[in-house]
Formats: C-alpha cells, structure tokens, sequence
C-alpha cells in the first residue's frame, strides 16, 4: 500500500545547491515525486509546521532560519515513504547521521539539516494539508 510524506530542501539545503542531489536520491530509491515547488515560507506557516517545537528554546531560531529564504516543498510517494524518506535523510543531527545519509553527506549543525521529512503518516497528513491545500 502506498503512502505519502512531505520533504523539504531546507533554505540552507537550496543555498548548498543540493536540490538535485535530493531529487535524485529520491528518485533512485524508488520514490515517486507528486508535488512539488519552490516558496518561501510566511511565518505562520512555519509556525504550524513546527507547532510540536513551540516551547523549545530553539523554537525562534527555528522559525527564522526555515523562514529566511526558498525552499522546495515536495510531496513524495511509495510503500512506507515516510520512514523510506527519513532513512535517506539520516539522523537528526548530522554529525550522528550515517555516511550515505543525506544529512551524514551534506551537513554538520543540527539547525543546518538539509531536509526535512514527516516522521508519521499522521503528521505527514497534517503537514501535506497545511503544504499542499489542493492536492487530492
Ligand atoms: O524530524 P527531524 O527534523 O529529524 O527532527 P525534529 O522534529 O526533532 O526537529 C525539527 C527540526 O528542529 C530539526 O530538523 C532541526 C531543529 N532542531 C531540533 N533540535 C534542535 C534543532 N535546532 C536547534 N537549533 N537546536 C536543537 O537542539
């Protein structure tokens, strides 16, 4: 049964150019793209899609740098896509995320990810909704 979950290229993931390499990673593991564009984000939108974070001491910051310029929007499908997308991505923190790992290959801080996946089908609902209001 197939299943959907929303990536982002991070701003920091478009400043790197590594659109491409996220695509294709994504592509060659069997994943199939059914939505997608470039935007930068309102606040507010940031601010729902972090709302789990909103008593986090980093919550700001957050939201400033996920705001701060373009990023790719994508709605990514395929049997169990959401944890299929959060293994190419790798651990949270990217000096712990495996070599191989998007995250391991591409990045060193934490608040630097490169990428970002729902981590359940129930939010990756939620944040396709808050995303991508029209699709079906
Ligand atoms: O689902 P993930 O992106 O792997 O991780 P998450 O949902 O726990 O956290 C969401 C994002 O918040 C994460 O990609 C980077 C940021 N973040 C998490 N923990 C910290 C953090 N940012 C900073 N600056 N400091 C943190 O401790």
């Amino acid at each position: 049964m197939s299943e959907r979950t929303l990536v982002l290229v991070k701003p920091d993931g478009v400043r790197r150019g590594v659109i491409g390499e996220v695509i294709s990673r994504i592509e060659r593991k069997g994943l199939k793209i059914v939505a997608m564009d470039l935007r930068t984000l309102p606040r507010e939108t940031a601010e729902a899609h972090y709302q789990e974070h909103a008593a986090k001491p980093f919550f700001g910051e957050l939201v400033d740098f996920i705001t701060g310029g373009p990023l790719v929007a994508m709605v990514v499908e395929g049997p169990r896509a959401v944890e299929a997308f959060r293994a190419l991505a790798g651990a949270t923190d990217p000096v712990k995320a495996a070599p191989g790992t998007i995250r391991g290959d591409f990045a060193l801080e934490i608040g630097e990810n490169i990428v970002h996946g729902s981590d359940s089908p129930e939010s990756a609902e939620r944040e396709i909704k808050l995303f991508f209001p029209d699709l079906g």
